[in-house]
Formats: structure tokens, C-alpha cells, sequence
């Protein structure tokens, strides 16, 4: 199956006047999907990234077409005029029949131009086009499902839009090919309307995880073994998804071009879609270098900071770990506790925790479960952690301050102070204020916000069972916070990427991930992960690395194991990891960014048959490189100096800079080195 980033388009059946290759120049890309300018999930930032490279390619005839939701427009949208007279027409006549079309510009990297239709202003519309729905396609959309009725009318207009527009390009000399682009089943339906009305478009769906697949996963299904063996029909009616199942089969069947984004997509796609994807897209990231090539190194520091700041607060009256030999795991994404490994992570921790006891580790581990669900609010105790650090820090400065003068009055009278009459009994007793308010009855809180289903959430009873309550003898403490992070948290005020940067690793050890960002948002930032070879990422990064755990990319198995084995093999991973030294861990931070480029929707699709091979500074003999990641000894000092540059030099030698040429020339091939 061929693997590409831009599309060809392979059957253009209905429209017979198309060449196969049309000039760009005459051709109109509309992107369609429910996540432009309204973020959700994954696909608002497949959408996000790619915005800026499309603009560049497609100019000023690309538009995204969204829903309109009003809080997100006022904060990322730019509403304008349409900018030429064909839209302007086109929106006229929609709005005058009804509708609400806005016409503006995302503020994002690109400034793309959005074309957002509200859904709500035409609900009048609803039951119509439901029975319009059951007459010609015998779907039946039942009242209760919210998200299916928004996929119902999203789509009458998307189609309403494309053909209007397709009835204003006729009236030019030259009309352009509409091609458009539909992204999950959300948006899909518009796609079935364009080709059942026979517009003349291109359509292309992209399925970025099916609906049954996400269903059937979160159940204790053996899903991988079972693909081709599931009834569909019967599977999507006995979990009411019927008419969602329909209506994503029916897009991903009417396409002229079906893609996925990875190939384990692709193979589900064929057997619960009943269509192989004629083309995969792997996602990509919209990738910033840093012109001094150790920035991301410093960066990591600076965030580590701010983290370590948050952990002296929530741990107070409990601090009795090195923070120097603390190591940050994290988790983050949807709440699937299952599909996105949370399970299989937290038992792995439990094994850690036990390892790292029995070897009396000076290392802590701090795993951070960052997972949206339903909370009212931070809790009392958590909150109080980070006043306490907050007064312990003002004790210091007041102390600091009176100390400071005392010296510079002393030294004004041209006299050495006298050390023992620095501190007086007023210091004292506010640092021994300070100090008791440190005490504590209970134990650090696992949980920082008050979950509203505190006793079914399957984090918190899995911690329960697993007995990993953060008490002083556990080297292995978990803090759950089930909110997105927030640079204007009272708690933890950093955003996501600066979370994410002043971690040591990211675990994801999903059993279903289409594709998986969070891992490749790591790696772009240098820091290492662990995905698992039923994710699209880990699939991609173990076909275009040679050994992808040199590069801090740990691919864990869990196609061909058990649960109890992946588990296993997690905990050496993470064993593994604590095991490493700062030098170590900064050597393989410098090879897992120079991944980057990998991911980068610039080169994507260019990489076909290229590998990255290992890195030169890694031992060749298996007996060696048993552990990739190199291994810890005694010697190991903290900030023992080594020659990183030689390092890198030496890597550098190896790689021949793979993707270093982004002046794409038509006829200019790409010089990729030979495979390894
Ligand atoms: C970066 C900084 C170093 C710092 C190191 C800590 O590389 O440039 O100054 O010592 O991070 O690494 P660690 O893995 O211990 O957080
Ligand atoms: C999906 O979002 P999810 O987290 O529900 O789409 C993402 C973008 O293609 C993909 O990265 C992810 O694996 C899918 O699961």
C-alpha cells in the first residue's frame, strides 16, 4: 500500500472530465471536519499542523470548512468578508435561504481561510433531512444522539455549500476542480451527499480510528486476532451505534480516494469498513528548530523547574526523595483507561515500585496521569500542599532579608559579622513556624482535583488494588490530574508542551492508536517514549528506525503478548530508564531530537523505504547494546563532562542529515541516504 502526505487522486469515477493530473493552479481544496477552529481531539491538531505547509502549497485556494461554535470564534477566529466574489455569492444564497455561513481566517501558522456553517441556526432543517437520510440511504438517526443529529446537519450543508459553489463556478470560462477533502464520520456524511448527487468533486475520507474499532477495543475484546471474524452489523447494533457505523462506512465506501492514518488503521479499516485504504497518511507535526542546537536541552531544564516546584508543594512534610534523582513519567490524553494503556501502566508501576524497593534505588519515579474527567474542581489538601511551599518560601526570603542587613550594617562599621549572631530568636521562631506547619497527617494526595465519580474511576480503583497510595517506602509516587494542564493553574501553572518538555519520559502504551501524537509530540521535543507497535506511531517509527530504543523511542509489544508479558516488558523499560545516569539520559535526548524531522508534515511521505540507522555511538555487538539506552555505572557522576559534540558528530556522520533539503523543486528527487 503505497504511503504518501499529499494526495493522488487513483479513481475519479463520476467525473470523466477530470485529467489525472489537473494543474494545481486550477484546482480548490476544501478540508472538511467537525475539529477545524474547535478543538476535540486529535484531529484539530492533525488539521492545526498541517495548515501552514497546505496554505504554502495550495495558496489561496485552500478553505477549511467547520462548524461554527461561537466561544472558539471569538478567540481564534478573524471574521472578514469572503475574499472573492464566487464565495461571496455562494455564502450570499446560503444565508439568504437560512443558513448561517461565516466567512474568516484561523489564527494559526498559515492563516487559512475557514468557511464555518452553524449547525444550531439549522436545526429547523433536522427532520427533513433525517427522512431524506432514511428515503435514499435507509439511515435512521434516532432523536437522543446530540453528536449524530450535529453529524446530520453538518453534513446537509457541507453538501449544500459544495454544490451551490459547484452552480457559481459553472457560470466561469474555465471552472476549477473542487476537490474535497472529509476527515471522520462526523463530516462524512456531506461526502455520501456530494456523490449521491453526483457534484462534480473529488472526495477523498480520511478515518483517523473507526467507530466500532474504538468500541470494540474498550471492551475485553481480543481485537487484532478477531478483525476478520466480527459480525459488523450485529457488533455496532448491540452497542447503538448503528446509524454512526453507517454513515462512516457509507463515506469511506463513496470516496473517490479512502486514506488512513497508519497502516494498523488501514487493516481495520478493511475488515470493519470493508474497504482497504488506497492510500495511508501518517500524521505530522509542524516542526520549529531551535537555532542553538542545545536550546531543547536547557529548555528541558527550565521546565523541569517549574514541575519540581509543583512536587516540593504537593509532597511537603513528605519530602524525604532526592528531587535531584527524581525521574517524571507521564501519561496523557482522552480517558480511555484501556485503549490508551492507563491499565497496563499503572501495573507496571506496581512491578517498579517493587524492583527499585528491592534494589534500594536512591531513585524516585513521579508518574503523572494527565486525563480528563469529571471533577469539581482541585481539592482542599492539594491546594494547601503549594501554600505551604509558597510560605516556605517567603519564611526564607524574610529570614534572608534581616541576615542581609545585619551583614551590610556589620560591614558598614568595617567588621567581619559574627556568625553565630546572624540568626536571633525572631528568625528562629518564625522558621520553626514555618518548619510545623509542615506536618502532616495524611499521606501526599494521589488525585489533585475532587472527581465527582471518585469511586468507580478506573484509575483510582486500579491505585486502590495496587496499593501505590505515595507513602515514604514507595520509590514509585503517581499524581492523577484529570484536567488538560493550564499555564494559569493555581496549582501546576504550566501548559502542555512546557509539561511535557520538563518530563524525563512519556508512557503511552495504548491498545488502540490509530496514530498517537502524544508520543510524537515528544519526540520533536527531544523526550523520550514509550508507544507500542499497535499504535500508528510506534508501527512507523519501528519500520523507519533501526533501533528505535537508542533514539529513546521504546516500542512496546503488545501485538504478540500477552498482558501480563507486556507489562513485563514495560517494567524493564521503565527499570531500564531509571537506570540511566543525567549523562546517559542528555545523550539520548539529543538522538531522540533529531527525529524530528521525521515527523515534520515537510518531509512526510518523502521517507518511503528510508530507515535511520543507529546510532554510530551505540555499541553494534548485540552484547553490547543489549540495553540501547546505555547502561548505568557506579562511575556514573552526575555531571561527569563528556564531549556531547563528538557525540552528536559521530551520529550526525551516520544519518548524512536525511531530510535536509526542504527546496522542493518538481523534478528535484530527494537524497535520502540508502536503505539500511
Ligand atoms: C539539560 C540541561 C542540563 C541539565 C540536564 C538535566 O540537558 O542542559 O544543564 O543538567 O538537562 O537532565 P535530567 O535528565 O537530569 O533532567
Ligand atoms: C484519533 O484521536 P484519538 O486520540 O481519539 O485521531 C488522532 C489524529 O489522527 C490520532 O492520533 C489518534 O490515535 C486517534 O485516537
Amino acid at each position: 500500500m503505497p504511503l504518501a502526505r499529499s494526495l493522488s487522486v487513483t479513481s475519479l469515477s463520476g467525473l470523466e472530465e477530470w485529467d489525472e493530473e489537473f494543474d494545481r493552479e486550477d484546482a480548490v481544496l476544501f478540508e472538511i471536519a467537525w475539529e477545524v477552529a474547535n478543538k476535540v481531539g486529535g484531529i484539530y491538531t492533525v488539521i492545526q499542523t498541517k495548515a501552514r505547509l497546505t496554505c504554502e502549497e495550495w495558496g489561496e485556494n485552500y478553505f477549511l470548512v467547520g462548524p461554527y461554535m461561537e466561544s472558539s470564534v471569538r478567540t481564534q477566529v478573524e471574521l472578514i468578508e469572503p475574499c472573492n466574489a464566487t464565495l461571496r455569492r455562494t455564502i450570499d444564497k446560503m444565508n439568504s435561504s437560512g443558513c448561517k455561513v461565516y466567512f474568516g481566517r484561523w489564527l494559526i501558522e498559515g492563516s487559512p481561510y475557514v468557511i464555518l456553517l452553524d449547525v444550531g441556526f439549522t436545526a429547523w432543517s433536522l427532520d427533513r433531512w433525517k427522512i431524506e437520510l432514511w428515503e435514499n440511504f435507509s439511515i435512521g438517526v434516532p432523536w437522543f444522539d446530540r453528536e449524530a443529529n450535529d453529524a446530520v446537519l453538518f453534513g446537509f450543508l457541507t453538501a449544500w455549500l459544495l454544490g451551490e459553489l459547484t452552480i457559481t463556478t459553472r457560470e466561469c470560462d474555465e471552472p476549477p476542480h473542487i476537490v474535497a477533502h472529509f476527515h471522520e464520520w462526523l463530516a462524512g456524511l456531506g461526502l455520501v451527499l456530494c456523490r449521491q448527487r453526483q457534484l462534480p468533486v473529488a472526495t477523498i475520507f480520511t478515518t483517523h480510528a473507526t467507530l466500532l474499532g474504538r468500541y470494540l477495543c474498550a471492551g475485553s475484546v481480543d481485537f487484532y486476532n478477531k478483525l476478520a471474524e466480527f459480525n459488523v452489523d450485529k457488533e455496532a447494533g448491540d452497542r447503538q451505534i448503528y446509524h454512526r457505523y453507517c454513515l462512516e462506512r457509507a463515506a469511506a465506501r463513496c470516496a473517490h480516494v479512502f486514506t488512513t492514518v497508519s497502516q494498523i488503521t488501514a487493516i481495520e479499516a478493511e475488515h470493519l469498513l470493508k474497504r482497504k485504504p488506497d492510500i495511508v497518511t501518517p500524521n505530522g507535526l509542524n516542526v520549529k528548530k531551535f537555532s542553538a542546537m542545545h536550546e531543547f536541552q536547557n529548555l528541558h531544564a527550565q521546565s523541569k523547574a517549574r514541575i519540581q516546584e509543583f512536587v516540593r508543594g504537593h509532597f511537603y512534610g513528605h519530602l524525604d526523595f532526592n528531587l535531584d534523582k527524581t525521574v517524571f513519567l507521564f501519561i496523557a490524553g482522552r480517558y480511555e483507561f484501556s485503549n490508551k494503556g492507563a491499565d497496563i501502566f499503572l501495573e507496571a508501576l506496581a512491578r517498579l515500585n517493587y524492583l527499585l524497593r528491592v534494589n534500594h534505588s536512591e531513585v524516585t519515579i513521579i508518574a503523572f496521569f494527565i486525563m480528563p474527567a469529571r471533577t469539581n474542581n482541585f481539592n482542599v489538601e492539594t491546594l494547601k500542599g503549594q501554600a505551604v511551599r509558597k510560605q516556605l518560601w517567603d519564611t526564607a526570603q524574610t529570614v534572608k532579608e534581616r541576615f542581609g542587613k545585619k551583614l551590610y550594617e556589620s560591614l558598614l562599621v568595617g567588621q567581619l559579622p559574627d556568625v553565630s549572631k546572624m540568626l536571633d530568636k525572631e528568625d528562629f521562631t518564625m522558621m520553626k513556624r514555618a518548619i510545623f506547619a509542615t506536618q502532616r497527617q495524611c499521606l501526599p494526595p494521589i488525585c489533585t482535583h475532587n472527581m465527582l465519580e471518585d469511586s468507580s474511576d478506573p484509575i483510582l480503583n486500579c491505585i486502590r488494588r495496587i496499593g501505590l497510595f505515595n507513602s515514604a517506602q514507595d520509590r514509585v509516587k503517581v499524581i492523577f490530574h484529570p484536567e488538560f494542564l493550564s499555564s494559569t493553574s493555581p496549582l501546576l501553572p504550566v501548559d502542555y508542551e512546557e509539561f511535557v518538555r520538563g518530563c524525563h519520559l512519556g508512557v503511552f502504551p495504548s491498545y488502540y492508536e490509530p496514530w498517537g501524537y502524544t508520543p510524537a509530540e515528544c519526540t520533536v521535543m527531544g523526550i523520550p517514549s514509550v508507544s507500542t507497535n499497535l499504535s500508528g506511531f510506534g508501527c512507523f517509527m519501528e519500520e523507519h528506525i533501526a533501533d528505535p530504543s537508542a533514539y529513546g523511542i521504546y516500542i512496546l509489544d503488545r501485538r504478540y503478548r500477552g498482558v501480563d508479558e507486556s507489562c513485563n516488558q514495560l517494567t524493564s523499560f521503565l527499570f531500564q530508564f531509571c537506570q540511566q545516569s543525567r549523562r546517559q539520559r542528555i545523550i539520548q535526548r539529543n538522538r531522540t531530537e533529531r527525529l524530528s524531522d521525521l515527523l515534520d508534515w515537510r518531509y512526510l511521505g518523502r521517507a518511503t523505504g528510508f530507515r535511520y540507522p543507529r546510532p554510530a555511538s551505540v555499541p553494534p555487538s548485540p552484547a553490547h547494546s543489549l540495553h540501547s539506552s546505555p547502561h548505568h555505572s557506579e562511575a556514573e557522576d552526575e555531571e561527569e563532562p563528556y564531549d556531547e559534540d563528538l557525540e552528536v558528530e559521530k551520529d550526525r556522520v551516520n544519518i548524512r542529515q536525511p531530510f535536509n533539503l526542504p527546496n522542493r523543486n518538481k523534478n528535484q528527487t530527494v537524497g535520502l541516504p540508502e536503505k539500511n
